[in-house]
């Protein structure tokens, strides 16, 4: 299989994640690419449509996209039980859509800083996305805490893999503000080898 990658993409480090806590690491050729909605990387045109990574190109069966995907994926694979059946499969895909949603927010303001050209941004449209976000970390400050101190699943990973990002795309906004309980996990957490390994070049 070969994963498309980039070292500082967060939806690519769940994934990279995932592979080192499921041992599958050796299964997954990485393909580095340089990608923004604005210049796609080229070896995507023809696998993923929307031109995001990650994607996972298999001998087998179609190119998977998006990083819920690929994860559930490569979870069953491994039958590992990041996605774990019952009950609180519900509140992990509701916890990893959380995450994703920080991300989603996130992202948009890093475009909206390295992308979009100076006399089109709006200041007061990244400020909204910046108050999902202060939104997203309180709920799980207030009401996610047991989940995350719980046995490791895929809503953990992708919530470290969110804080993660913030830590290195919006360091100066300091979402550990108020945030005690969220600071202490998250300190926790990213000394797991699966989360050292896949730090982000700064
Ligand atoms: N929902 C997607 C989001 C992936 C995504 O937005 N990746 C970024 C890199 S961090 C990207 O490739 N952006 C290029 C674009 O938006 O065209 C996922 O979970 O995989």
């Amino acid at each position: 299989m070969k994963l498309y990658h980039s070292p500082t993409s967060p939806y690519v480090r769940k994934v990279m994640v995932l592979l080192h806590e499921t041992e599958q690491l050796q299964d997954v050729e990485l393909e580095t690419v340089a990608n923004t909605p604005v210049s796609p990387a080229a070896p995507l045109l023809s696998k993923a449509p929307l031109t995001k990574v990650p994607a996972l190109e298999r001998p087998d069966g179609p190119t998977l996209f998006d990083s819920r995907v690929i994860c559930a994926f490569l979870d069953t694979r491994a039958k590992a039980g990041l996605y774990p059946e019952g009950a609180t499969r519900w509140d992990v895909l509701t916890l990893e859509a959380l995450a994703d949603g920080i991300l989603d927010a996130a992202l948009l303001m890093t475009y909206e800083v390295r992308l979009r050209p100076e006399d089109k941004k709006w200041d007061d449209w990244s400020e909204a996305q910046w108050v999902k976000i202060e939104r997203a970390c309180a709920a799980l400050n207030q009401r996610w805490m047991a989940h995350l101190s719980g046995s490791l699943d895929m809503g953990q990973v992708a919530v470290a893999c969110a804080l993660g990002y913030l830590d290195l795309r919006h360091d100066a906004r300091d979402w550990r503000k108020g945030n005690d309980a969220l600071a202490a996990w998250y300190a926790e957490f990213s000394k797991r080898p699966s989360m050292a390994a896949t730090r982000p070049p700064s």
